[in-house]
């Protein structure tokens, strides 16, 4: 979609409700009351995460028994890190080796997730059960496609673009992710060129852009820009495994460069939410003309009766800022989760009406006054969480449903 009307017509929770009557004819049946921590785990690349831990690869007179606590832990999907390398359970019980971890990552529970400090020390507490690791970010294989383009909801495919292999993270950033960059702020900001995109010229951060980052007294104030909604808490608290709000593009940015990675392109992120070539209306379309959407998939706004029922109940409320990835269903082609809903997401561009053309690895980066976010938020409605749909709103803007998630090298 583009053009005026996807400009932010940003959502108080209120013109949300007037829209979703407009919206009527797009609401679907309402799903019973989900139950969070019973989601998951068990199908697909779930399962239960086993640290082998310092049994592994002891040899000599502990092999045999080694072998037998192997047996017992594996169940067919497991995984477990030996050797430092990632391994899987078979359906036939047998430890499988999944390959060495690349490209800065390390084995933690049984996945490589990138060595970045934001998860040093954290607990393993994100995705379906409440056990994934909070910094994984899944490899994205790279191609072509149409930006925007679902043959459903929106039909332009006049704005091709390439896109290559990169890795997302699978969440958006946590509060606890984030206590991490703050205990370290202000002495952790950005240096001139930090953050760059390899393939996307002088996409680094620009020391013009210094006097946009706070102190840590005037940030720690700011992060509290909704008493109702905003996430933070000066003290660890229950959010930690929610996402960040209220946090400005300077910010995001800051975040992520600090987190050994970047912000994703415009054209990456949607390549990643589309499925790529396959041009998902929904991160979870399959087949992906399907249009089907409920909250067992995403935390959005379902209509103006039960408005958000993120966390299975009617109305809107700090947990309908769900727990990152609680939603299996609703992954994307990579595993990704939340790429519908839950905050919407700064990326890298500049907003303007159409794309930047041509685009192989591109990126706007003229200046047009307002930054895009992609995938819509737990206050906006299904036609404002599809893959296409674009969110605007300048670099300095800080909203309770604006959020980060970070790209990096593969
Ligand atoms: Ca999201």
């Amino acid at each position: 979609m583009r053009g005026s009307t996807q400009r932010p017509i940003l959502p108080a929770v209120v013109a949300a409700a007037l829209l979703s009557l407009q919206m009527a004819a797009c609401i679907f049946t309402l799903e019973p009351p989900i139950d969070l921590q019973a989601q998951g785990g068990s199908s697909g690349t779930g399962g239960v995460s086993i640290d082998s831990g310092a049994s592994a690869g002891q040899a000599g007179a502990d092999a045999d028994a080694d072998s037998v606590a192997d047996a017992a832990y594996c169940t067919p999907n497991a995984k477990r890190c030996d050797g430092g390398q990632p391994q899987l359970c078979s359906q036939a019980q047998t430890w499988v080796d999944q390959g060495p971890c690349t490209g800065g990552t390390t084995c933690i529970q049984g996945d490589c997730v990138p060595q970045n400090p934001s998860c040093d020390g954290l607990p393993a507490a994100c995705g379906p059960a409440g056990k994934s690791h909070c910094c994984a970010s899944a490899a994205v294989v790279g191609g072509s496609y149409q930006r925007s383009y679902d043959a459903v909801t929106y039909t332009d495919g006049s704005f091709p673009a390439d896109v290559a292999d990169f890795r997302l993270d699978t969440y958006e950033v946590t509060v606890g992710r984030f206590r991490k960059f703050m205990a370290g702020w202000p002495g952790n900001k950005p240096q001139a060129g930090a953050g760059a995109h390899p393939l996307v010229a002088a996409s680094g951060w620009d020391s013009a852009w210094d006097g946009k980052l706070s102190d840590q007294a005037t940030l720690l104030a700011a992060l509290k820009c909704d008493t109702t909604y905003e996430t933070w808490t000066n003290t660890p608290g229950d959010n930690e495994t929610r996402p960040i709000n209220c946090i400005t593009w300077y910010e995001a940015f800051a975040f992520c460069a600090w987190d050994k990675g970047r912000l994703p392109t415009e054209a990456e992120w949607n390549y990643a939410a589309a499925g790529g070539a396959e041009q998902r209306v929904y991160p979870w379309s399959e087949p992906s003309t399907s249009t089907a959407i409920d909250p067992q998939h995403a935390s959005y706004f379902v209509d103006a009766t039960d408005m958000c029922m993120g966390d299975g109940t009617p109305g809107c409320t700090v947990a309908d800022l769900i727990f990152v990835g609680a939603k299996q269903p609703g992954q994307g082609k990579w595993g990704h989760a939340d790429l519908a809903g839950n905050v919407m997401e700064w990326v890298l561009d500049f907003y303007k009406p159409g794309y930047k053309m041509p685009c192989n690895n591109c990126a706007e980066l003229v200046a047009t006054g307002e930054r895009v976010l992609r995938g819509g938020s737990y206050v906006q409605e299904p036609p404002n969480v599809l893959t296409s749909f674009r969110f605007s709103g300048t670099s300095e803007l800080r909203r309770y449903y604006y959020g980060i998630r970070c790209a990096r090298a593969l």
